[in-house]
Parts: C-alpha cells; structure tokens; sequence
C-alpha cells in the first residue's frame, strides 16, 4: 500500500523536488496581484523527522537569524509589526496599518487570549488532546473567511490551519497552505510550523510525530526562477546533501521560555545592550534556546556595529549547521575559516 504522500526526511529533499517541478513542469503560468508565477495545483509531502527544518545549500542563502525570529514571533502570540520588520524591512508591505501584521500573523491567531482573557485557540486544543487523545478535532484554523470581506487586504493569511493529531505517544501535524511561494516563503514556513509542532508535543509530553504539508497553489515567482535554477544547479553538483542534525527542543521549554528569549531578543534589537557568547553562555537559558540568542547578537552587529567580522566567539559558539548558513548568507562578514 503506498504512503499517503510523498516522504522525505529533510525539509531540503522536499523543497528541491518541488521548485524542481513547479519551476520544471508547471501546470500553470498565473499572473494574481502583479506577480508572474509557475504553478503546480495541490501537493502534499510528508517530513518523517521535521526538525530536520534547515536546507544547507548555499545559493539559497538561506537566513536562520530571520527564522528563528519569525518562529519565536509565532509562538510568543504576537503581531507587532516592529520586531518582524527588523529581520525583514518587506513584512512593512503586507501591514495593513503600519504597526501589526494581518493575516499573516499566525501566533497571534493560535496563541493570542481573548480580549477577556479566554482561553486561546491552543490553550483550548490542548485541553481536547489532553482529555481525548484520539480526537480527530484538533484542529486550529487560521484563515478566515472574514479575509475576503477586507477591501484590498495586503496580508491574507496562506495558512489555512493546522491539524494536531495523538497517535501513538506522538504528536503529528498536518499544516493546509492556500498557498505557498515554493522559493521563499516555503522554508521559513516549514521551519516556524515545525517549532510551533515541537513546541506543543512538549507541552503534552509527546514524541515529535511526522509532519504534512499540503499547498494549494505551489509556485515560484518569475522574479526568482534565477536563483531557484542556481539553486538546482548547486544540488546536481553534491554527491549528497550535508548533514548538521539539528536538536531537540528541550523538554522542559514553556511560554515562559519563549518570552525569556525575547526579553533578550529585544534588548538586542534595540541594540540596548550586546553579548558576548560567554555573557549568552551564563545565562538561565537551556543552550538551544541561547543559540537563537546567538543569532540575535550576530545580526545586532551586522546591523549596528562598525565591523569588519562578526565576533570570532559568537561564530565559534554556533552550532555547525547555524554557522554553515550565516556563514553563507552573510559571506563577507564571517571569517572564511569558520564557514
Ligand atoms: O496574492 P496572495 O495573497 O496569494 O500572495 C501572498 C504570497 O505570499 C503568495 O505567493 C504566498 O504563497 C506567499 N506566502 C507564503 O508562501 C505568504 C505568507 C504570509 O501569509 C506565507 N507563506 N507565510
């Protein structure tokens, strides 16, 4: 009997297969908004160990610092415009009101209490997981079809929800995506939908499960087929693709590490203060969470610093994997010997 969808154990192996067919043998040629695209209709894959979130290839450039934010973001419930627009000026564009993020403000949707302090989406999914472990009602919407009513809405939601299922001590996660823009949006997606998954099997108490991701409209930008081909290209040349295990999220993070990280992450937005990787290293933080921290002080220095490189020991602290990406995305300011 085949497997319900195509499997693959990386997000990599997944994302090449699909900018390689919709850029390859699009369905469709689409034109939705000013943006010229290659489109596949209806694709589902399926990751069997999803904290295998980061690609290592190169010509991507693929930026941790912005994912690891974006992911935090999410789980921390919020909206505001100001801290998303740090690691990418673009989400300016998409806020309807200069100060939130709209649709696409995902945590604030899944995690946010009520105005009266309801409980949220989450907290109420939880409660349904705890008390009926089979449930097939797991579910958080996130699209709206309120969207639809806004007149010229720069921000629709692409998610349209996420499925959270027990199944045999593990938590599973299948993730609907209207749409998905294969070449950018796609990674970071994967890489934030995969920690809010982690995220909560901690808070049960469960093993990670597999992961589905099901896309309505797939498709790369024309703007981009340039690098996607570079892209192809560079995967061709590898004998096979470079492994940096990426960790388990430690069993005993809560909400409350989650804002611990960004009472840091702020503090080193607003470039109020700066560490160095002994002063990350002292902190009450498990060391997967300091590594964001990490990445939080390297772009502080990249964005107010005066600086030929990055701080040798903030690179040294690094996990490999997080050091081969900003070794790449940022080339020219990380030492050549550490990438
Ligand atoms: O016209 P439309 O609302 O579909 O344009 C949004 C674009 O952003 C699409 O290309 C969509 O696939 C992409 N996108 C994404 O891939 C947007 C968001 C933010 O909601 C996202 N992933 N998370």
């Amino acid at each position: 009997m085949p497997l319900p969808a195509t499997t693959y154990r990386t997000v990599e192996g997944a994302y090449l297969d699909l900018i390689r067919l919709a850029c390859g043998d699009p369905e469709y040629h689409i034109d939705a908004r000013g943006n010229e695209a290659r489109e596949v209709i209806g694709v589902t894959f399926r990751l069997t160990d999803p904290r295998q979130r980061l690609p290592y290839i190169a010509a991507r450039k693929a930026n941790p610092v912005f994912q690891f934010a974006e992911a935090l973001w999410y789980l921390a419930g919020r909206r505001d415009l100001k801290m998303m627009e740090h690691y990418a000026s673009s989400m300016r564009a998409s806020s309807p009101d200069g100060v939130n993020l709209g649709g696409s403000a995902y945590g604030h949707t899944l995690f946010a209490r009520g105005v009266y302090g309801e409980p949220s989406p989450f907290e109420r999914v939880m409660h349904l997981l705890r008390t009926e472990p089979d449930s097939k009602r797991g579910y958080l919407p996130v699209f709206s079809a309120d969207e639809h009513a806004i007149a010229v809405n720069p921000d629709m939601a692409c998610l349209a929800g996420l499925h959270l299922l027990v199944r045999d001590g593990a938590l599973h996660m299948v993730c609907h995506m209207r749409a998905n823009d294969l070449d950018c949006g796609f990674l970071s997606d994967v890489f934030s939908f995969t920690m809010i998954q982690e995220f909560i099997a901690v808070q049960l108490g469960l093993e990670l499960g597999h992961y589905t991701h099901t896309i309505g409209s797939a498709h790369v930008n024309e703007r981009n087929v340039a690098r996607v081909k570079r892209v192809l290209e560079e995967a061709a040349l590898r004998p096979s693709s470079l492994a940096f295990p990426f960790p388990a999220m430690p069993s005993d993070t809560t909400p409350g590490t989650i804002r611990q990280v960004l009472e840091h992450e702020e503090r080193l937005r607003t470039n109020t203060d700066k560490y160095t990787a002994a002063d990350i290293a002292h902190l009450d933080l498990a060391p997967y969470w300091q590594q964001a921290l990490l990445l939080f002080e390297l772009y502080r220095q990249l964005q107010y610093d005066d600086i030929e490189w990055v701080s040798q020991d903030v690179i040294d602290a690094l996990h490999p994997g997080l050091r081969w990406l900003v070794g790449h995305k940022w080339d020219g300011a990380v030492a050549e010997g550490s990438r």
